[in-house]
């Protein structure tokens, strides 16, 4: 035969497809959205760890085709965002010029993986007529309430002079300056994800999504129960809320403690502490949230005033600490050093009292060395709760609290409103004009896109404002409401903005008129099955899943999950787990090897390295494995076409097995089980036609080459053409097995003991020794008597047992 000339084949079928593209919508097919998490597009191009995803994703799209549907799997670009903007600040060149080069690139390098993307459908998030789209959500969102503006303390660099999100904090540190990052109160646009806190959390239900994904966005919502009381204090008429979850500890509480940024933490200093409380709420305001939240010794400053406890009318000195974040319940808390870590921390270090109030087994602990921080025990030291069961009561803490009118039963959650606003250029304007009458008016939606205009600096200005605030022209406006001067708003939206539904828009992606057409949404959409890297856990797929609820009930769209099915695949990795970087100079770029073995190759290879959800090290030589296999079907299907023998049982029963496993095995997304079933079942066919003239049956080689095409789109094409077929093999039906022809011949064969002949079973002729045994042992076991001392099986002839 011919040998397998990689090149020719792959440049031909290439072309072929781009005339005659195979996925094709009829009208009448079912529809199968496959979606990739849309990439970054990065100067530095695609190496060997990218290629991964896509091919999973192509492969597992190309199956759906084989099963009939008509395939959804587009490509587009998330293209806002800091790298660009900081290359546009080192070297002056816009981003949209150099986002335009690396999307040219990349799309260069995704096109040799021959990823079936229909590129009629692709998205820029930079692309006006896109972010129209973005900038719409979010002025309907305002008008629902959701979007809203608040005071809030962001991370700060006070060389760079502005803000910075959470991404762009490194160990504490400026991730473009090295200088340690502190915090500033600043406007910001928050988006009030809080509000779908409950339908986000009971939704996961619904969802075919990893357990641990699961559990992820689960903790990260954070839903507790628990109560907040009211401590009323000492010679004032304010009175300080807690939230506790722990509100049968209350006879515990020996202090309280408030956040540096408390509303009333200034206030409660004295004559004698002002001094220290002041410089403590100073000290505590330029310290970054990461050193914060670090587990570094407990600091504090005493206010001088007291709290009274509501329940028993205890006296607890009010202080202030950092380890009490603003942010999270009310931003107060009273503190039972018996119980909890921190507070006994804190209470050692400071010297405050511990009073135990739960006992394990009713016992008081003498000189307690750390926190008893279980909630099951006997109530001591707790007046009429002595006796209870700390569980029990636990649970009924909070309606006790709300009946004696201190205090009421409340839900929490770790979730926060989301800081939706940068103080940075490349990003798409907020929608709001500022207007001294009006306050906050969204620019009218026919009025949108609201275009990012040109800028000379795309440096920050220093003022916490983003470049835009130096666009006088672009910032004085009208107000849309009443007419009169107004300002517009300056911060632009996050990275995460665009990618939070353009999803939906892949499939109408041309509309003026509508986000997503009603029509296009109830055909094509939802995404039935989600690819991406698990780093995307709990940001990106959160704020998508809100965006789509959200979507979803203002009657944009029909449903209100996104993703019905998500696969998180694993990382590629350099020698010893590094990541591939082009920092760390271990990056292997895809070129060379599509060049030396062929993009097949390298696609089958992507699989074969690993179980495709776990991290995978690189190493270029297995590759060839994989190549030289290719090259022994090549050559195994040119000859059995050229030979065109009829097939004989033991090639019919080897087909229908290697269709069922490999199929179990591809709906299991066991990829790289799959690619070594390819391999085992091909060895077994050579050793088949070995004894058959050097060929298999037209009819296997068929079946076989289905299965390969969604792995090995171009070697597949070309056999099967060299098959006979004028149409795409992508047209084929994938095939089903026959489990009466998988079935192996039985045999009959006599079972003896001691060389005489017991009884005579029957066996499948292919049975391994082990199975023969154990069937001709349970054949006859009432017969044996004695110690075996001896088990033979002579193959498809005799099973002997030998009995002392
Ligand atoms: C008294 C108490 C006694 C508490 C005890 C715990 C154990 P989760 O489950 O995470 O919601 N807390 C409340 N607000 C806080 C804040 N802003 N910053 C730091 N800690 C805060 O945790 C709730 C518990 O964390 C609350 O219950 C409170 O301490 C603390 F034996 O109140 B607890
Ligand atoms: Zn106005």
């Amino acid at each position: 035969a011919a040998p397998y000339n990689h090149r020719a084949i792959e440049a031909k079928w290439r072309t072929n497809w781009e005339k005659k593209p195979v996925n094709v919508n009829d009208g009448k097919k079912l529809k199968y959205y496959c979606l990739d998490m849309f990439p970054y597009p990065s100067g530095n191009g695609l190496h060997v760890g990218h290629w991964r995803g896509y091919v999973i994703s192509d492969v597992w799209s190309r199956y759906k085709m084989l099963q009939g549907y008509y395939l959804i799997h587009p490509m587009g670009w998330d293209a806002f965002g800091l790298p660009a903007e900081n290359y546009a600040i080192k070297m002056g060149v816009h981003p949209a010029v150099s986002t335009a080069a690396n999307i040219k690139n990349i799309k260069r390098q995704i096109n040799d993986i021959a990823a079936i993307y229909d590129w009629d459908m692709e998205v820029n998030t930079t692309d006006p007529e896109f972010y129209k789209w973005t900038q719409w959500i979010f002025v309907k969102m305002f008008k629902e309430g959701l979007a809203y503006e608040k005071e809030f303390p962001i991370n700060w660099c006070p060389s760079c002079k502005t803000g910075l999100a959470n991404e762009e904090v490194v160990n504490g540190c400026c991730e473009r300056c090295g200088t340690p990052v502190t915090k500033k109160n600043l406007r910001q646009w928050m988006l009030r994800i809080t509000k779908y806190a409950d339908r986000l959390l009971s939704d996961l239900d619904k969802l075919d999504w990893p357990e641990k994904v699961k559990k992820m966005q689960t903790d990260w919502i954070g839903k507790s129960y628990g109560a907040e009381v009211d401590f009323p204090v000492e010679g004032r008429e304010e009175k300080i809320t807690v939230y506790t979850t722990r509100p049968d500890t209350l006879h515990g509480a020996t202090f309280m403690v408030l956040a540096p940024e408390h509303a009333l933490a200034k206030s409660l200093a004295t004559d004698e502490t002002r001094e220290a409380v002041e410089k403590y709420i100073f000290d505590a305001s330029m310290k970054s949230n990461v050193d914060r939240l670090q587990d570094k010794e407990k600091t504090g400053v005493f206010t001088g005033t007291y709290a009274i406890n509501p329940l028993n009318g205890e006296k607890l000195p009010i202080w202030l600490s950092d380890y009490v974040l603003a942010d999270y319940g009310t931003g107060a808390i009273m503190c039972v050093p018996a119980h909890d870590d921190r507070d006994f921390e804190f209470a050692k270090k400071f010297d405050i009292p511990i009073i135990q109030v739960i006992a394990k087994d009713g016992k008081e602990i003498q000189n307690m060395t750390e926190a008893y921080t279980e909630a099951s025990g006997t109530m001591i030291n707790s007046g009429e709760w002595n006796g209870m069961e700390s569980s029990v009561l636990k649970k009924e803490a909070p309606h006790i609290i709300e009946k004696l009118g201190i205090g009421r039963k409340t839900v929490n959650y770790k979730l926060r409103d989301w800081v939706f606003s940068r103080q940075r250029y490349w990003g798409e304007p907020i929608p709001i004009v500022h207007c001294p009458k009006c306050g906050a008016v969204p620019v009218p939606e026919d009025q949108l896109p609201l275009r990012l205009p040109e800028v000379e600096s795309y440096q920050p200005t220093g003022t916490g404002e983003s470049p835009l605030a130096a666009i006088d022209e672009w910032v004085n406006t009208t107000c849309p409401c009443c007419g009169a001067p107004a300002k517009r708003e300056t911060n632009t939206m996050p990275q995460w903005a665009g990618s939070s539904w353009y999803f939906l828009r892949y499939v109408d992606n041309k509309n003026n008129k509508e986000l997503v057409s009603k029509e296009k949404a109830d055909k094509y959409l939802p995404v039935d099955m989600y690819i991406g890297g698990v780093e995307h856990a709990v940001l990106h797929l959160l704020y998508s899943r809100f965006y789509t609820k959200f979507l979803y009930d203002i009657g944009a769209i029909d449903f209100d999950e996104p993703f019905v099915k998500l696969f998180n695949q694993g990382m590629i990795t350099g020698k010893n787990g590094i990541k591939m970087s082009k920092s760390k100079g271990n990056v292997i770029s895809p070129d060379d090897l599509v060049n030396d073995y062929g993009c097949d190759s390298l696609r089958m290879y992507e699989l074969f390295v690993g179980p495709p959800e776990l991290d995978a090290e690189w190493d270029d030589r297995g590759i060839d494995g994989v190549s030289r296999f290719l090259k022994r079907f090549w050559n195994l299907a040119l000859d059995s076409i050229e030979k065109d023998i009829p097939a004989t049982k033991e090639m019919e029963k080897t087909r229908h097995k290697m269709v069922y496993d490999i199929t179990s095995r591809l709906e299991a997304f066991s990829l790289n089980t799959v690619v070594s079933g390819f391999m085992e079942y091909t060895n077994k066919l050579i050793a088949i036609a070995k004894q058959n003239d050097g060929a298999v049956d037209k009819e296997t080689i068929e079946t076989v080459t289905i299965l390969l095409a969604p792995f090995v789109p171009h070697i597949a094409e070309e056999i099967w053409e060299k098959l006979g077929h004028e149409d795409s093999i992508f047209h084929a039906q994938w095939p089903a097995h026959d489990e009466e022809l998988m079935k192996d011949d039985e045999i009959e064969v006599p079972v003896q003991i001691n060389g005489k002949t017991k009884a005579v079973i029957s066996i499948p002729a292919e049975i391994s020794k082990e199975d023969a045994i154990a069937e001709g042992k349970k054949a006859v076991a009432d017969k044996i008597s004695g110690n075996i001392i001896k088990e033979i099986y002579v193959p498809k002839k005799i099973i002997n047992i030998v009995v002392k």
